[in-house]
């Protein structure tokens, strides 16, 4: 089972489950900065160009999410809950920060440190503002959710933490406003104790090129 990694927001979390469960994968670097994402032996796994992906015999996949549930699932660990109810709880999670959290805390890593990073320009004021708006509307949605809780579904670890805490890592360089969402940042910190999490990348791994 090979999984292709950049050292970037997305293979962080699949990176991460495959290190915490210790999970049978050959590890396989792509340098985007060589584009070797963009490469055919990459393209064959993951016609998308982007990484993670993932090669198990005839399964290829692609997007994190689903990367994350299948070594799970591989490992029979309750990271991927087994019960449905639970199930559909994280996929439920994990959908709505595509779309929400992470987007908008991925809009704000992208204008303040990205752009800069690879001499895009300076960021987009009108940009930050509005994805600062919809940061703090479903950071919100995230703190009450948390209140009483160390997890985001069932209180105990599963994907649904990896996921929804892409950006969490990179909120200092994405400035991201967390200043009234403590519990957030106590979910964060607690998350940020898992060695797996703090420290998501193999030093064992075979390249493309
Ligand atoms: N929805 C995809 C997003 C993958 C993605 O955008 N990966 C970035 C690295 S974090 C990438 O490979 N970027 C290179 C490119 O788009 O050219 C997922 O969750 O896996």
């Amino acid at each position: 089972m090979k999984l292709y990694y950049s050292e970037t927001p997305n293979p962080r979390k699949p990176c991460a489950v495959a290190k915490h469960m210790n999970a049978p994968v050959e590890f396989v670097h792509v340098e985007l900065a060589r584009g070797e994402h963009k490469m055919p032996a990459f393209l064959a796994v993951n016609p998308n160009g982007k990484t993670p992906a993932l090669a198990d015999g005839d399964v290829h996949l692609w997007e994190a999410h689903a990367i994350m549930a299948y070594l799970a699932h591989k490992s029979g660990s309750d990271l991927w809950p087994s019960d449905p109810v639970l199930q559909i709880e994280v996929m439920k999670w994990l959908n709505w920060d595509t779309a929400h959290f992470s987007r908008h805390a991925g809009r704000l890593w992208f204008q303040r440190f990205l752009k800069g990073a690879i001499g895009a320009g300076d960021p987009d004021t009108a940009e930050v503002e509005e994805a600062t708006g919809f940061f703090k509307q479903f950071a919100g949605i995230l703190d009450d959710h948390l209140k009483g809780r160390d997890h985001i579904v069932g209180n105990r670890l599963t994907i649904a933490d990896f996921g929804v805490a892409t950006f969490m890592p990179l909120a200092d360089q994405a400035e991201l406003p967390l200043e009234a969402f403590g519990e957030v940042r106590r979910w964060s910190d607690r998350l940020m104790e898992l060695d797996a999490w703090r420290e998501p990348w193999p030093s064992d791994y075979s390249t493309l090129g």
